[in-house]
C-alpha cells in the first residue's frame, strides 16, 4: 500500500500517531507551510519563523529517521498556498491509495479533512491524537452530565489516570492543590534564571528571511530570534529550566516584574504544542526531581496541574463545544480592541510591558495574559473575539484548542461561566500586589476616580455595576455587588464618570 502520511505544522513528533501507523519503506510524509496558514489570522512573525523552522528542522529529522519527505517551502513554485490545495496537489502528483492524519488541533483544519475524501476521490483515515493525556471520549464522558466543569475535578481524574505525584489512591502530601502556597511577589532583586538562548542556524535564517519579505507587514519583531527549533534544543531548554527555574516555579507563578518578561516559568508552551516536548515525559521528569528531593511540593504540583490540568482540560472544552464557542459573548461586549493593543502605546505600565514583550518575544506568561491584557480587556467591553484573534496571533504557543477557551471561557467570562467559576475581574490592586509596574505608573493605583486613577479602578467598579444582573448571583461576586450598593451616590457618579472617560480615550 502507498499512502500519504500528511504532518501538520504542530505535529512534530515522531511518535505521532500517523507516523506510527505509517509504513516508512511504502508510505510518503507530506509537509507543507502555506499562507493560509500564516494569515487566516495575521501571527506574530517570530511564531511563523519558529514553527517554519521546527517543521524543517522535522523534516530532516524524519529523513534521517528513513521517511521518504515531500516537503513544500513558502516559496516553491506552484504552492496553491492552502493545505487542501496542496494535499490535492499531491495526490494528484503520486496516486496514493489513502491519506493518513492524525486529527486536527483546530476545528477549522478537521473541517478541511472532513471534506477530502469526496473532493479529492480516496480514502482519508484520521487517527486519533495521542499525545495528550486525555482522549477526547473520556473528556466527552467526564463532562456528560455534569452542571459544572470545574478543572479542580477534572485534574484529580488525570492524577488517578497517570498516577503522576499519587501515593497509592492518595494525593501526594495530602492535598491535591498547593496554589495556596504560590502567591509570593517577586522582588527586583530577586536571581532570574533566563531560558537559554538558540542562536539560528542556516535553515531559521533562511526561514527569517522569507518571513521578512512575507510576512513583514505582521505584528511582532522577528530579532533576535531565541528558541529552540529541534527536539533536542527544547529538550536542553527543558532541562535548564527545571534545574534553574522549577524549585521557585510555584512560589512566584502570579508575580509580574517590570522588565522580566520569563521570571520562573517554564517558557515551552510553543514546543509543547508544535510536538517537540511531549506533556507526559515532561510532567514525569518534574515527578522525578521532586522525589530526588530537589524540588518542593508546590512546585512539582503547580507545574504538572498546569499541563495535565489546565492545557488537557482546555482541549476537552474545546472540542466538546465547537463550532460556536468562538462566538459566545455572556456579557453582551462589543467594544473594538484598542490600537495599544498592537503599539503599546499607553500610560499604562502593566498593559505597556505586556504588549512590548509581546512584540519583542511572541510570549508573555499566564498573570500578563490573564490579570493584565486580560482583565483590562473584560473590564473594558472589549469584543471577545477581536481579543480572541489577537490572543490567537500574537503568541508563539498560540492554537485556537487551547488559547480559545483561555480567552473567551477563563479570561472574558464569555462562556457565562461554563469554564471559570467567575470573571477574572480585578482593580489595579491586584496588580501593585503581584508587581512592581505601579511604581512606574503615570496613573495612582490608590485612587478609585479622577484623571489619575488607574483605570483598572473605576473600571472594575463600573463593570460590577453594569453586569450586577448578571453576575451579582455568583456567591464570588456577591460580596463585591454588596460593597459597591454601599457607596454614596456621588461616589457611583463619580465612578461611572471616570470609566466613561477612561472607555472615551480608548
Ligand atoms: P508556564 O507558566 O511555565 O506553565 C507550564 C505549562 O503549563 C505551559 O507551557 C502550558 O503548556 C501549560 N499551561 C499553563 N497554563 C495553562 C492554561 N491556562 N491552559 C493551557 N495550558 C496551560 N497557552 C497556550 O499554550 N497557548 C495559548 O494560545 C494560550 N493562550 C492563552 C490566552 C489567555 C487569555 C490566557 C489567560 C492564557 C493562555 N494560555 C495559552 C495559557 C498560559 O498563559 C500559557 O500556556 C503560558 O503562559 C505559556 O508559558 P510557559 O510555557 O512559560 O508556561
Ligand atoms: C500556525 C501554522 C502556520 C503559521 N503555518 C503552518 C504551515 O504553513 N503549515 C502547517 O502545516 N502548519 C502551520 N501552522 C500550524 C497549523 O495552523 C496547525 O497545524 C493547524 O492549526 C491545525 O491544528
Ligand atoms: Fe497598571 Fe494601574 Fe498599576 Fe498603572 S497603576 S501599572 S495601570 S495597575
Amino acid at each position: 500500500m502507498n499512502r500519504l502520511v500528511l504532518v501538520l505544522g504542530d505535529q512534530l513528533s515522531p511518535a505521532l500517531s500517523s507516523l506510527m501507523a505509517g509504513d516508512k519503506a511504502r508510505d510518503r510524509v507530506l509537509m507543507v507551510e502555506v499562507s493560509e496558514e500564516a494569515t487566516y489570522v495575521r501571527h506574530h512573525k517570530k511564531k511563523i519563523a519558529f514553527l517554519f523552522s521546527a517543521m524543517r528542522h522535522f523534516a530532516e529529522e524524519l529523513r534521517g529517521a528513513g521517511w521518504t519527505v515531500d516537503y513544500v517551502k513558502l516559496d516553491d513554485p506552484g504552492n496553491t498556498g492552502s493545505f487542501t490545495g496542496e494535499v490535492a496537489r499531491t495526490v494528484a502528483m503520486h496516486r496514493p491509495a489513502s491519506i493518513l492524519v492524525t486529527e486536527a488541533g483546530e476545528w477549522r483544519v478537521a473541517q478541511m479533512f472532513a471534506g477530502w475524501e469526496a473532493a479529492l476521490g480516496l480514502p482519508v483515515e484520521v487517527l486519533p491524537d495521542t499525545r495528550f493525556v486525555c482522549p477526547l471520549p473520556v473528556f466527552r464522558a467526564w463532562a456528560e452530565g455534569r452542571k459544572a466543569l470545574r478543572m479542580e475535578y477534572f485534574y484529580r481524574e488525570m492524577r488517578r489516570r497517570t498516577g503522576l505525584l499519587m501515593e497509592g489512591d492518595k494525593p501526594a502530601g495530602g492535598e491535591w492543590n498547593y496554589d495556596a502556597e504560590n502567591r509570593k511577589a517577586a522582588a527586583p532583586d530577586l536571581f532570574m534564571p533566563r531560558p537559554p538562548i538558540f542562536a539560528p542556524d542556516a535553515i531559521t535564517q533562511e526561514v527569517m528571511a522569507l518571513v521578512a519579505a512575507r510576512f513583514g507587514n505582521h505584528f511582532g519583531d522577528l530579532e533576535p530570534f531565541r528558541f529552540a527549533v529541534t527536539r533536542a534544543d527544547a529538550e536542553a531548554a527543558f532541562g535548564a529550566f527545571v534545574q534553574r527555574a522549577l524549585p521557585r516555579f510555584g512560589d512566584y507563578q502570579d508575580a509580574m516584574l517590570e522588565g522580566e518578561p520569563f521570571l520562573y516559568h517554564a517558557v515551552i508552551a510553543q514546543y509543547l504544542n508544535c510536538g517537540l516536548l511531549d506533556p507526559l515525559e515532561v510532567c514525569r521528569a518534574v515527578e522525578a526531581e521532586w522525589r530526588a528531593g530537589r524540588v518542593p511540593l508546590n512546585a512539582a504540583e503547580g507545574f504538572i496541574r498546569q499541563i495535565i490540568g489546565w492545557r488537557e482540560y482546555v482541549r476537552g472544552i474545546y472540542w466538546l463545544t465547537m463550532p460556536g464557542y468562538e462566538r459566545r459573548n455572556f456579557l453582551g461586549h462589543t467594544r473594538p480592541l484598542p490600537e495599544f493593543y498592537w503599539t503599546a502605546q499607553t500610560d499604562m505600565a502593566c498593559v505597556r510591558a505586556a504588549v512590548i514583550q509581546t512584540r519583542q518575544h511572541a510570549y508573555a506568561h499566564h498573570i500578563q495574559r490573564l490579570m493584565v491584557t486580560g482583565t483590562f480587556a473584560l473590564l473594558a467591553g472589549i469584543d471577545p473575539h477581536a481579543l480572541h484573534e489577537w490572543y490567537l496571533s500574537v503568541y508563539a504557543d498560540a492554537y485556537e484548542w487551547v488559547e480559545l477557551p483561555n480567552t473567551v471561557g477563563m479570561s472574558q467570562f464569555a462562556d457565562g461561566g461554563m469554564l471559570a467559576s467567575k470573571p477574572y475581574a480585578a482593580s489595579g490592586a491586584y496588580i501593585n500586589r503581584m508587581s512592581n509596574h505601579c511604581g512606574t505608573c503615570r496613573y495612582d493605583v490608590k485612587q478609585r476616580t479622577g484623571p489619575n486613577a488607574c483605570p483598572f479602578n473605576p473600571l472594575y467598579w463600573d463593570f460590577i455595576a453594569r453586569h450586577r444582573s448578571k453576575i451579582g448571583g455568583n456567591p464570588r461576586m456577591a460580596q463585591m455587588v454588596r460593597t459597591y450598593d454601599k457607596f454614596a451616590d456621588a461616589e457611583k457618579a463619580r465612578i461611572a464618570e471616570s470609566a466613561a472617560a477612561v472607555l472615551a480615550r480608548l
